[in-house]
């Protein structure tokens, strides 16, 4: 059975059932899982794992978020003892806002090279969602995350084969280290530097189980008007750099942040009349890859394919273009600094709050609930040629106006913020000092309901502040969260 999948007659001798795979996982022990957003993440093991309850105090360390089936059921199941570096499930925020699970939210691009330095320890177990397993390696599915070097870094690995996917995804990816010293040449989206699959002897194997069915796949709201908005704010904007000449008519390849906006925004590229446009991002959503079926999009790079049920299908039936346009590579060479600024890419990510001069809040609800986390959005808001925030004006039904006088939590600075959009307006903020910033900020960018407020506070603070470079008035600079926090709502 599954010769075609498992080419090592020892490895197909590994075949058990996910109990018994996961009985090999004990109190207190450090697992290494591959997944990154909703995509490539084993199933049965983790549900498995949970179910049993024995395993406590777990450090799971992940490419990037999974779904329900690891992080909902491990949370839900109180053995979730670490997690790092992102995650976006309701159960595992839950477990992390109580306390009760311990979590680093580290950039994307830093965490693989963590693992290598030994930072976390030695993983006992990787488990590896793969569509085929060769003499040399794993091919996984359709995400490679960390999943390379937490397999590097493992004593032993469990692999469940997903029959599901088709075997043919072999060949997609491109798997490479850059922690070598050595410059990584890739200088386009498409560009092969690695092997297709990821080394691992077969004698690290310990289980191999067997999942035939897809899982869980993400639900992206349809866009709505206030989304669509954005896009069409960013699209005018990206027009308008091109007719300046200050950008190539297909645009510098793009990367776009995961959530219900950042879909949006790329729907709004398809009908904009851009041609042979490019991806060097970290996950394709759903309007990504209808970019690459529309021949609108030449090249996508990425480290995470996460498709809704009905792209999957269109994916898998339109295979073979797809297999020439798409590239999945580890998440430390698709958000590598180095590439994100050879390639000058243009970043499009989404911010939680924004502040009057700049500065961007992305995980932190009200300071100090955490939300999913920093993910990749600094490494390419740091290193791009265009860093592009965007938010809705409102959040909460309009309790809450994401436009504030000081972020609650900054993890991207003013420095790394060149344009901020809302549905209200977008701010080119590049080159403006702060008190400049401060006064397109509030005009084009805050909800008209909070905009008197903004422009009082503006003013009051260049009234009472001791420097006029970035003007604070520091006792009240959180009146509106703290009046959210008393009356449920900043407006007065
Ligand atoms: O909460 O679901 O309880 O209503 O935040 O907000 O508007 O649905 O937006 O799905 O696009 O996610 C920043 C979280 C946006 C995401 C964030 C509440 C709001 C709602 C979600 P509810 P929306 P999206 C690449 C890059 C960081 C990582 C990143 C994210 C919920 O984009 O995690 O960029 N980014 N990675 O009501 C209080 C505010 C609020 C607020 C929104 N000001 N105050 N609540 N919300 N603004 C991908 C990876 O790294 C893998």
């Amino acid at each position: 059975m599954y010769e075609d999948r498992i080419l090592n007659a020892a490895v197909r001798e590994k075949i058990m059932s996910a109990d018994e795979a996961a009985s090999l996982i004990k109190e207190n022990m450090k697992l290494g899982f591959s997944g990154f957003t909703s995509a490539g993440y084993a199933k049965k093991v983790p549900t498995a794992i949970a179910k049993q309850g024995t395993a406590k105090n777990l450090t799971v360390i992940t490419g990037a978020s999974t779904g329900k089936e690891l992080d909902g059921e491990l949370a839900k199941a109180g053995l979730m003892g670490r997690r790092h570096p992102f995650q976006s499930d309701k159960d595992s925020r839950n477990s992390i806002n109580a306390g009760d699970t311990k979590y680093a939210d580290i950039h994307l691009s830093v965490l693989p090279r963590m693992v290598r330095q030994g930072v976390f320890g030695e993983m006992d177990y990787t488990i590896v969602e793969c569509c085929m397993i060769t003499e040399e390696g794993i091919v996984p599915t359709l995400t490679v995350g960390a999943t390379n070097a937490l397999v590097e870094n493992s004593k032993k690995v469990i692999v469940e084969l997903n029959t599901s996917v088709p075997k043919e995804v072999y060949g997609m990816h491109d798997i490479i280290s850059p922690d070598e010293g050595k410059p990584v040449a890739i200088t386009k989206p498409t560009d092969r530097v690695g092997l297709p699959y990821i080394p691992c002897p077969a004698e690290k194997i310990a289980a191999v189980v067997i999942n035939e069915e897809v899982g869980a796949t993400p639900v992206f709201k349809e866009p709505d008007e206030v989304s669509s908005k954005i896009a069409e704010h960013i699209v005018e904007f990206l027009k308008e750099e091109v007719k300046k000449g200050h950008l190539p008519e297909n645009l510098y390849p793009l990367q776009s942040g995961v959530g219900a906006v950042a879909n949006a925004v790329l729907a709004g590229l398809s009908g904009a009349g851009f041609k042979h446009l490019s991806m060097y991002t970290e996950v394709g959503q759903d309007s990504a890859v209808d970019l690459v079926h529309a021949g609108i999009m030449d090249s996508l790079s990425t480290t995470a394919i996460s498709l809704s049920k009905e792209g999957l299908e269109k994916f898998y039936a339109n295979f073979d273009k797809m297999k020439e346009r798409i590239v999945l590579r580890p998440q430390d060479v698709s958000n590598h600094p180095e590439m994100v600024r050879r390639m000058n890419i243009i970043a499009m990510n989404t911010a939680i709050e924004a502040d009057i001069y700049g500065n961007v809040n992305s995980t932190h609800i009200i300071g100090t609930k955490m939300m999913n986390g920093v993910g990749g959005s600094g490494d390419f808001a740091r290193n791009a040629a265009i860093s592009i925030f965007m938010t809705p004006s409102l959040a909460k039904d309009g309790k809450i106006s994401s436009i504030v006088p000081m972020v609650t939590h900054v993890d991207s600075c003013e420095h790394d913020v060149c344009v901020l959009v809302t549905e209200q307006g977008l701010a080119d903020l590049r080159g403006l000092s702060p008190k400049e910033r401060a006064e397109l900020i509030i005009e084009k960018c805050a909800h008209p309901s909070y905009k008197e407020e903004l422009r009082n506070y503006f003013e009051r603070a260049k009234e009472v502040s001791p420097s006029q470079h970035t003007p604070h008035d520091l006792a009240h600079c959180f009146d509106m969260h703290q009046r959210f926090l008393e009356t449920g709502s900043m407006q007065k």
